[in-house]
């Protein structure tokens, strides 16, 4: 995998991408790039981006494609972001993964993986709902679920097309999902080091 690391982790909401993106950024020695996060950070602090933002969010929608282009082109060119990075809910549409393929591009750079974690829908909204975050409401995630469906699902054919495309049982615990993380990409376990081969 040469000297960098750059994937993607891929699936529905709560499916668990944040928690394996923050075990697996700290692993391969990258940062995780939340997207999720990188908005609520912003509506937090009450920011331009935060207010145009906030709505959108709270209703289960996609924030759209034109901004959220503007968020990761600039957050992927920071220092920290050398070695690689783990994106962790971006992209999330077709031209979200388009606009990724052009910043890659464009810095002669290249995705190594993309990491389908998959669970079923009851799982999912069960998982949710105990998190409990503003917009882990019944109809909101039930809205997610659907703009996923719609929106998100097409880029697995997107993916594996271009045969980056690994796909991982996310009806598991925790540390079982990041195992087999390890095991598809080749990495030991433990935090720290680096990739196999
Ligand atoms: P995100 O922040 O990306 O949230 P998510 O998809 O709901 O969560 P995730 O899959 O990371 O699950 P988590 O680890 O938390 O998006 C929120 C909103 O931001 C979107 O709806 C949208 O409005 C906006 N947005 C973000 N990116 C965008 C983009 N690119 N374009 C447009 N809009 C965008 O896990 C969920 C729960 O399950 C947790 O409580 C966790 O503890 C638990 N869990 C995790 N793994 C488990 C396991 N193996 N077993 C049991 N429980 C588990």
């Amino acid at each position: 995998m040469g000297g960098a690391a750059r994937m993607v982790l891929l699936g529905p909401p709560g499916a668990g991408k944040g928690t394996q993106a923050q075990l697996l950024a700290a692993r391969l020695g990258v940062p995780a790039i939340s997207t999720g996060d990188m908005l609520r950070a912003a509506v937090a602090a009450g920011s331009e981006l935060g207010g145009r933002v906030e709505s959108i969010m709270a209703s289960g929608a996609l924030v759209d494609d034109a901004l959220m282009a503007e968020v990761v082109r600039e957050r992927v060119a920071q220092a920290d972001t050398d070695r690689g990075y783990l994106l962790d809910g971006y992209p999330r549409t077709l031209p979200q993964a388009e606009t990724l393929a052009g910043i890659l591009d464009d810095a002669g750079q290249a995705l190594d993986a993309v990491l389908l974690v998959d669970v079923p829908e009851d799982e999912l909204v069960r998982r949710a709902l105990l998190r409990g975050r503003g917009d882990d409401k019944e109809e909101v995630i039930r809205e997610r679920l659907r703009l996923y469906r719609e929106k998100t699902e097409p880029l697995i054919g997107y993916y594996r097309e271009r045969g980056l495309l690994r796909e991982i049982d996310g009806n598991l615990p925790v540390e079982e999902v990041t195992s087999r993380m390890y095991a598809v990409l080749g990495v030991q376990g433990g935090v720290g080091g680096g990739v196999e081969g």
